[in-house]
């Protein structure tokens, strides 16, 4: 042992020269997306390197897990192994602090504070969650330095400075529809890795559609037997079963975000009437869908049997489901008759109630008669935005015209819809949700990018319209008006390409982005 130390020690002085040659940093220049809040640059460095450890506050919920995730993760970008919390290395020079902290400043689930200096970085924040904002900020200020580059005794110069940093908005997500296309765990982790590394908080699975169910529910077997069966284009199709579920949710949570399942009703519910036929209220025959059309399927609202089976599923659902949430659908109901509609988002809203979730549906939900704290999903009606805010509902915005990541960059592209509109690249980021369609801000709880799926069946073709598009919703539901710049944020985001590129995603190369 004393010899390793001793060899330790010898390298000291070659290390302490090098921190002395780290050259001049500026951190506001820092390929950050979202943009912090307040950035202050004070143009020295702090060198990360093989000497550095990182100490977290021991008892405070959550911040050693932080601690390690941090580690995992400059491993992953550097190959350097950073012990967490050690107590046998008392010759660690330049340590990241991560600590809890109950300063007012930081009175914020997701606030954080990090001060840079030559010596070391001070990460604090009130929750682990903030920490974990904090933790994606440092991974972001890491050079990324090609592997072959790397020199024996590598020093990463980190700039130094301050970030004052809170988001503007609690509800930061992305919905993946694994109904008309499934997508395997392992597919949804990394799309949950990539957008928590943007700061996102929340993924939205659509779990049920004309096409498909995908979740397991144990008191009706025959859902994802039947109804889980195929997707569009007529391949086999797939579900989640629980324990698989509970996997994904519990991946998320690591990353400090939150699932919210959606079972798609009355209306895009095919797939669970072809597997118990007795739900149906089309009056005609149902058979397994597999085609693109929508609007074409209902639950019979008028059977009580209907509703003893919704309040099975959402029942079992919650249960492992942590979060507060748990959306309804209720879009393009299209068959079902208006009062029939309403009938049932009123009474499915109690049940979601009943098991402890706050409801959430897509924008028609406000025409029924709900409580002002269910939340409405705005994709394309003003006239239901403006009915959910008399309700003195929530709404979250995703605008189909520029937040859906299915649409299409414009004609030339490999997939994507557009119905709505061509999204391309800065067309996404362009816009205000603090002002979109009026909608008062005080009524807006954040920004959702859905991804359907009718025209993606793989990990690599959901890369393609997610990425870039994902990354600056990001910036659009953290960052304030005043640090969004087009012009600046398009430098930043070419910079994210050796990131993007080490995680292996296939994202679309916009020819707006200047690619590094
Ligand atoms: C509309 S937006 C739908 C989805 C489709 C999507 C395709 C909404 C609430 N419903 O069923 O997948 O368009 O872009």
């Amino acid at each position: 042992i004393s010899c390793i130390f001793v060899a330790l020690f010898s390298c000291e002085p070659e290390k302490k020269k090098r921190v002395l040659n780290l050259p001049q940093t500026d951190l506001a220049m820092e390929p950050m997306i979202p943009m912090p809040m307040k950035v202050i640059p004070t143009n020295s460095g702090f060198a990360l390197d093989k000497f550095t450890a990182i100490y977290t506050s021991e008892n405070a919920d959550g911040f050693p897990e932080v601690g390690r995730f941090l580690s995992e993760k400059i491993h992953a970008k550097t190959s350097l192994d950073i012990p967490v919390n050690t107590e046998d290395t008392p010759e660690r020079e330049g340590v990241i602090y991560i600590n809890q902290s109950d300063s007012l400043e930081l009175n914020a689930p997701e606030a954080y504070q990090l001060y840079i200096t030559k010596d070391s970085i001070i990460l604090n924040a009130n929750t682990s969650t903030g920490a974990f904002r904090g933790v994606q900020t440092i991974r972001q200020i890491i050079p990324e330095i090609p592997n072959d580059t790397v020199a024996p005794y590598q020093v990463w110069n980190i700039p130094t400075g301050k970030i004052i940093d809170n988001p503007v908005f609690e509800y930061r997500g992305s919905m993946l529809d694994v109904a008309r296309h499934f997508f395997s765990v392992e597919d949804v982790k990394k799309y949950i890795d990539l957008l928590a590394y943007y700061k996102y908080n929340v993924l939205h699975l659509h779990l049920s559609d004309d096409q498909g169910w995908r979740i397991e529910i144990k008191s009706w077997p025959k859902l994802t037997e039947v109804g889980g069966s195929t997707e569009v284009g007529g391949k086999s199709g797939g579900f989640y079963t629980q324990e698989e579920y509970s996997d994904i949710v519990n991946y998320a949570a690591q990353r400090h975000m939150t699932i919210v399942p959606e079972i798609d009703m009355p209306g895009h519910t095919n797939a669970a009437s072809v597997s118990y036929p007795f739900l149906n209220g089309n009056g005609k025959e149902v058979k397994l869908y597999t085609g693109m059309r929508v609007g074409f399927s209902t639950f019979d609202t008028r059977k009580d049997t209907t509703y003893a089976f919704i309040d099975d599923v959402v029942r079992e659902i919650s249960a492992i489901s942590p979060g507060p949430y748990f959306h309804i659908g209720g879009d393009e109901s299209h068959v079902t008759k208006k009062k029939d509609y309403v009938y049932f988002v009123e009474k499915v809203e109690k049940i979601v109630q009943k098991y402890g979730k706050r409801m959430i549906g897509w924008d028609e939900v406000a025409t029924a008669n709900i409580d002002s704290t269910s939340i409405s999903q705005f994709w394309s009606s003003k006239e239901n935005a403006d009915l959910a805010v008399e309700k003195g509902m929530k709404i979250i915005m995703s605008p189909a015209k520029k937040a859906y990541l299915d649409m299409q960059y414009d004609s030339l592209s490999k997939h994507g819809l557009h119905w709505a509109a061509y999204i391309p690249t800065d067309t996404a980021y362009e816009w205000s949700p603090e002002t979109y369609e009026g909608v008062p801000l005080e009524n807006i709880l954040g920004i959702e990018a859905p991804l359907w799926s009718e025209t993606i069946s793989n990990i690599d073709e959901l890369e393609y319209l997610a990425f870039p598009r994902a990354i600056g919703y990001a910036e659009l539901s953290w960052s304030t008006p005043e640090n969004r710049d087009w012009e600046k944020y398009k430098v930043r985001l070419a910079q994210q390409a050796p990131f993007l590129d080490r995680m292996n995603v296939k994202y679309y190369p916009s020819p707006l982005i200047d690619w590094k």
